[in-house]
């Protein structure tokens, strides 16, 4: 019998490659709702069948976009709750992880929303790059606090994630100015803090995060505008730790320059890497829903988190 994977899987599958559902956090929680009703929907007869059609359900999601962690992460913490004798057992387990993953995905952001609000005071100037639901916590803390804030937002070439930042700053009652992503050095100067989310954290600290992020930081750093990454836990990417590299996805070209404009323009290479790999000396911060670290000790907490065996059940 050939193991189904289930529609909604797969839709959610596209949804993530098209990048209508996109960045990190996100991203996992959608995963693991997609293995939920996978687990939910299966109609196998045996528990070996039950588990196949997991994995295959696991890979179709894996197989999207190469770069969030937080996307075999997910999965992992839902595996390693599979368990029972009888597929009713196994659906329950998986059903209940999926759920599990959820709430302990909003508790992290809300817990780290506070932690990362204790670095921003009263009148502060925040500069963002992209959209990170987990750098945005952090101001809807503060300006629950009372405190209030003003932005400065980067646009972020080629998707202009910078515009859902900016939207989502204006509902929280703070001022925004939008910039285009060249003028991030010039507006440096007005800023307290950039902050920006991740997709990954590799072991050595190293943030990877939207392309853009590093020279960003680099400017700050030059200016003494301190940089804090706001990423919870499931940022961190427990296969660094035996060396493994992060892959940066390479996107459409189209997303950079359309046919007709480049046909106008003669022979040319367009490349379109989405995200790029900013140094832990760059860094200030990463703030988690279990504290603020410098970005060098980040490996204490992943060994603590992850230890150092790292599992890939859907590859069985
Ligand atoms: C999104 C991006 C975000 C991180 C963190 O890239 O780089 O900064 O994913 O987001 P893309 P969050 O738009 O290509 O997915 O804090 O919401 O997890």
């Amino acid at each position: 019998m050939v193991s189904q994977i289930h529609p909604d899987v797969e839709a959610t599958a596209t949804e993530i490659a098209s990048m209508e559902i996109r960045g990190a956090a996100t991203i996992a929680e959608a995963a693991a709702r997609a293995l939920r009703v996978q687990a939910e929907e299966s109609d196998a007869d045996d528990p070996r069948e039950f588990d196949r059609e997991l994995r295959r359900a696991a890979r179709r999601l894996l197989d999207t976009r190469p770069t969030a962690v937080s996307l075999p992460n997910s999965l992992r913490y839902v595996f390693q709750r599979l368990a029972g004798d009888t597929v009713e057992e196994r659906r329950a387990s998986v059903v209940d992880g999926a759920r599990e993953f959820c709430e302990r995905l909003d508790n992290a952001q809300d817990d780290l929303g506070a932690i990362g609000a204790n670095r921003l005071r009263d009148g502060d100037t925040i500069l963002t790059h992209c959209h990170s639901t987990d750098a945005l916590s952090c101001v809807e803390a503060a300006r629950e606090q009372g405190k209030s804030l003003n932005a400065i937002v980067k646009e972020t070439r080629p998707r202009k994630q910078g515009h859902i930042t900016a939207r989502q700053l204006r509902e929280m009652g703070v001022p925004v100015t939008l910039i285009v992503d060249g003028a991030a050095g010039r507006y440096l100067d007005d800023a307290d803090h950039v902050i920006v989310g991740a997709d990954s954290i590799a072991a050595d600290g190293a943030v990877i995060n939207k392309i853009g992020t590093r020279s960003l930081a680099v400017t700050a750093r030059e200016r003494d505008t301190p940089i804090v990454v706001a990423a919870q836990t499931i940022k961190l990417d427990p296969a660094t730790l035996s060396g493994h590299t992060v892959e940066i996805e390479m996107r459409a070209e189209k997303e950079v320059i359309g046919e007709d404009e480049r046909d106008s323009i003669g022979e040319i290479t367009v490349e379109n890497p989405a995200f790029d790999v900013t140094p832990p000396r760059y860094v200030d911060a990463i703030v988690t829903e279990r504290g603020q670290f410098p970005p060098e000790s980040i490996v204490t907490l992943m060994r603590e988190l992850f230890g150092e065996q790292i599992r890939t059940p859907w590859e069985n």
